[in-house]
């Protein structure tokens, strides 16, 4: 295989230990190929010329690493504006928080056209290129049209939504065409397969070519489902060590370990936790026995807090836990506790071992890593229980959890009043089944798998071939 070139909005330090399965992942192949790993810099130039930035290179081990300063008028437009303020919504369903400003696709545009300009100098013929997420759709076309004829990949972290809903967005037609600038187009789940070939043969008139092959606009694309892992044995390394084990003992020690609840999520609204909190809410009505024992844990980290819509999340949900606190709290127990922070990384495999259960009840959710994460960390012999939303990507794959549909109060209500009374028996048989599908399926299989179809994937087009 020739060398990586990995490119996303922002880049993460492979060596640091709080980067994360997926920098752990993609920094192995770069260190193998010597790769490039290009993005944004996150330096935001108040007074810089719009679609001009500096970019900075440098080396760690093997690895390259590039990085793009953007100007304030860019950030705004490309990163607040579009993609966190158009494409983001639109893809989670959520077309009522969308903002539909059409000087924001400008930006985006300009930013793309400004990664391709700088990106295109590094490149090597026999490079291998991986794009990443929403930020950078039309990042190959951009290439393309100054010649690139290397082998492009692009995986969508997150949702595709279904062909009604993607044809709310005034651009639709150009962003999705720009997906065929591409060899390889990775989805989370087959859910999200089938919405891109409902819209493409309805909307490009696509046809298929052959297995998960579509032809439109004189280039074909292969569009396939690539659920994203975590790196089972690194986490599990992490839940060994101190700070995790040190979580663990005084969480235990300061509550009643069976009656913990957990959700741990960027405050975000496709995470669903307004309607999670009113389901625990639910809980403790319905089923009077859980108060004064069932806790509810909430890490909230914050996220995007420049946006409006995410700044109504987080009253809302202030709000929220506020008055039920007021209305079920006594001097010696609290329903929630709610942290609006984040958490040293570190302490997670700590704090998920120490839960019951773990609420992971997303609205939308591409594939949603925390259920994998506390499936990772749970006691074999002792483990807790997941409630996930059938809406997350991650419920194709694990299918062993409780499921639920986190709009239905109720309904979530008794699911984890089951999970709290699951018998030592039935949560040994679903934890070990979810267990050896995260293992199975984990972040290597995911980079591995991605790569090796991007390298069969029909030969590259010609640069003619595109006009
Ligand atoms: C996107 C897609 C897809 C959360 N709070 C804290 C913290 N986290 C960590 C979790 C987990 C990660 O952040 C969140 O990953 P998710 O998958 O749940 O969600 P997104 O951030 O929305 O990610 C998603 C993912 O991309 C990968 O493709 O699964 O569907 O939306 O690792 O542990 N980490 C720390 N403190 C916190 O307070 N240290």
């Amino acid at each position: 295989m020739g060398r990586l070139v990995v490119v996303s909005n922002r880049l993460a330090d492979p060596r640091k230990a709080a980067a994360g399965g997926l920098a752990v992942a993609l920094g192995e192949t770069l260190k193998r190929t010597g790769g490039l790993w290009f993005g944004w810099s996150g330096k935001i130039v108040e007074d810089g010329t719009p679609g001009e930035g500096e970019l900075h290179v440098h080396q760690a081990g093997s690895v390259t690493l590039a990085e793009l300063d953007l100007s304030k008028e860019d950030h705004d437009s490309y990163y607040r504006g579009y993609a966190n303020g158009v494409l983001w919504p639109v893809f989670h369903y959520r077309l009522d928080l969308a903002n539909f400003e059409s000087g924001h696709l400008g930006g985006y545009r300009r930013v793309n056209q400004l990664f391709a300009r700088k990106l295109y100098p590094l490149l090597k013929p026999d490079d291998i290129i991986w794009i990443h997420d929403y930020h950078l759709i039309p990042l190959a076309a951009e290439l393309r049209a100054m010649g690139c004829e290397n082998r492009i990949g692009f995986f969508l972290h997150i949702p595709l939504p279904p062909p009604p809903i993607l044809a709310a967005i005034p651009s639709h037609e150009w962003l999705i065409r720009a997906m065929f600038a591409y060899d390889l187009v990775g989805f989370q789940s087959h859910l999200d397969v089938q919405h891109f070939a409902h819209y493409v043969k309805a909307e490009a008139t696509a046809e298929s070519v052959g297995a998960n092959q579509f032809r439109a606009f004189n280039s074909t694309v292969q569009a396939e489902a690539f659920p994203i892992g975590i790196d089972v044995a690194d986490f599990q390394r992490l839940g060994r060590a101190r700070e995790a084990r040190e979580t663990y003992e005084t969480t235990v020690k300061e509550y009643s370990r069976r009656r913990l609840l957990i959700g741990v999520d960027r405050l975000d609204y496709s995470k669903g936790l307004p309607q999670r909190i009113r389901a625990f809410r639910e809980l403790l009505l319905a089923y009077p026995e859980n108060r004064h024992s069932a806790t509810l844990l909430q890490v909230a980290s914050p996220s995007r807090e420049d946006v409006d819509a995410y700044n109504d999340i987080q009253h809302e949900l202030e709000s929220l836990c506020g008055s039920i606190n007021g209305d079920f709290g006594d001097f010696d127990w609290m329903p929630i506790r709610y942290i609006h922070r984040t958490v040293a990384r570190k302490r997670l495999p700590g704090l998920y071992r120490a839960c019951a259960v773990a609420l992971v009840t997303p609205l939308r959710d591409g594939m949603n890593l925390v259920a994998k994460e506390f499936v990772a960390a749970q006691d074999e012999e002792d483990p807790g229980v997941l409630v996930l939303s059938r809406f997350a990507g991650a419920a194709e794959q694990m299918p062993q959890a409780l499921m639920v549909n986190p709009y239905d109060t109720h309904g979530t209500a008794q699911v984890i009043q089951q999970a709290l009374q699951m018998s030592l028996g039935e949560r040994r048989e679903r934890h070990a089944a979810l267990l050896e599908g995260i293992r199975k399926y984990d972040v290597h299989w995911w980079c591995r798998e991605f790569l090796r179809t991007l390298g069969e994937a029909k030969q590259p087009p010609s640069a003619t071939e595109q006009n």
